[in-house]
């Protein structure tokens, strides 16, 4: 009995701003359109049987109607293979009245079933002896495995989901939601996850879970490939599940501790070395004090740096600061008062709200000490 290949992506995120890449966020988003077209080379090149998009294939409900022909038209190119396209709406793309899966943009696709109910429902693919369960994201916040069982009709089972997987103590709520004890029970050979923008197996028993990640990068993180996964099922052996790199941009948030560097020669010499014009880096310098440090003109060394990356970005941190610097001043102070007040503000803040409360904290600093 021949067996089966399926190749999985989710958190396309076509049509995505990118805002914070600036005036690069046009060329990102037309690389995610670039991407697409080589996800759809590759299952047509690997020969698959199928294609399954585990939502979040868009990056709105709503995307413009020349985007959604792209893709339409992307999509034929598998129809016309024989390649079929299994799709769940996501938490972005989600079923809205009037949204792209509602309205008949992909009907004129024989090989082509999106997901539109808010319950697990089973579809048979003709001709492939599958049977593909998926549900869109319904946002009741339950784990929509819990008490499900795969049906043993067909001889693939194959899962597709955009949910959450449970970590307790770390994760434990979102929209939609997967469990260990779930997806170890839900008879299925495959659970395609989408949602999570990194690639991570979460196998449990006989079934292989996995999130595949964007195909191409979305946010700053740690320079990871966008990638896409590549599974065989054959009777009597455990699931093979290859990523296949597809991306072409790398994302990297970079922490540096300036008193580590050294200067600011050293760091234009340490920056330049990572030159890469597909590389969008995102600078964090902490413990920016010292003389050699005073005379840095940062304009004239971010002017120099940013043509060798795709995007640069370099920010200056007060968090490394040697805690005297900070208590060095008296609290009735007004730099007292002004360091205890934005220390109020940066607490209990996280990700980008607190980049602003401590470049806020920065330059509060600077006009008040006089330092850079
Ligand atoms: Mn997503």
């Amino acid at each position: 009995m021949a067996g089966l290949r399926l190749l999985h992506t989710a958190d396309v995120h076509l049509g995505a701003p990118f805002g914070f890449l600036g005036r690069r966020g046009r060329e990102h988003r037309e690389q995610l359109k670039a991407t697409f077209s080589r996800v759809i080379d590759l299952a047509i090149t690997s020969q698959v049987d199928a294609l399954l998009i585990a939502g979040d294939l868009f990056h709105s409900p709503y995307p413009q109607p020349g985007l959604v022909g792209e893709v339409v038209y992307q999509l034929r190119r598998l129809d016309s293979e024989g390649i079929w396209t299994l799709i769940v709406p996501g938490t972005h793309d989600r079923m809205l009245p009037g949204g792209v899966y509602e309205g008949g943009d992909f009907s004129s696709l024989a090989r082509l079933h999106v997901f539109r109910d808010g319950e697990m429902a089973p579809f048979s693919v003709g001709g492939l002896d599958l049977d593909v369960y998926g549900m869109a994201v319904n946002g009741e916040g339950r784990d929509v495995l819990s008490g499900f069982r795969a049906g043993d009709a067909a001889r693939w089972r194959v899962g597709l989901l955009h949910a959450s997987f449970v970590l307790p103590g770390k994760v434990e709520r979102d929209e939609m939601l997967v469990s260990a004890g779930s997806v170890g029970g839900c008879n299925l050979h495959y659970l395609a996850l989408g949602h999570w923008h990194s690639q991570g197996d979460y196998s449990q028993g006989n079934t292989a879970a996995f999130y595949s990640g964007p195909p191409e990068p979305l946010e700053m993180g740690r320079g990871e490939e966008g990638s896409v996964l590549l599974v065989e099922l054959e009777e009597g052996s455990a699931a093979a599940v290859k990523p296949i790199p597809v991306g072409r941009r790398r994302m990297c948030r970079l922490e540096l501790d300036a008193g580590r560097i050294g200067g600011p020669a050293e760091l234009y010499a340490y920056l330049r070395r990572m030159s890469d014009r597909d590389l969008a880096l995102e600078v964090r310098l902490e413990g920016l004090w010292g003389e050699e440090w005073v005379a840095c003109e940062w304009d004239m060394l971010e002017e120099e740096l940013t043509p060798l990356f795709f995007h640069l970005r370099m920010e200056c941190s007060p968090a490394g600061l040697a805690a005297h610097d900070l208590e060095a001043y008296a609290e009735k102070s007004v730099i007292g008062r002004f360091i205890r007040i934005a220390r109020e503000e940066m607490a209990g803040k996280e990700g980008e709200e607190l980049h602003i409360a401590e470049e806020a904290l920065r330059l509060g600093l600077s006009h008040l000490t006089g330092r850079p």
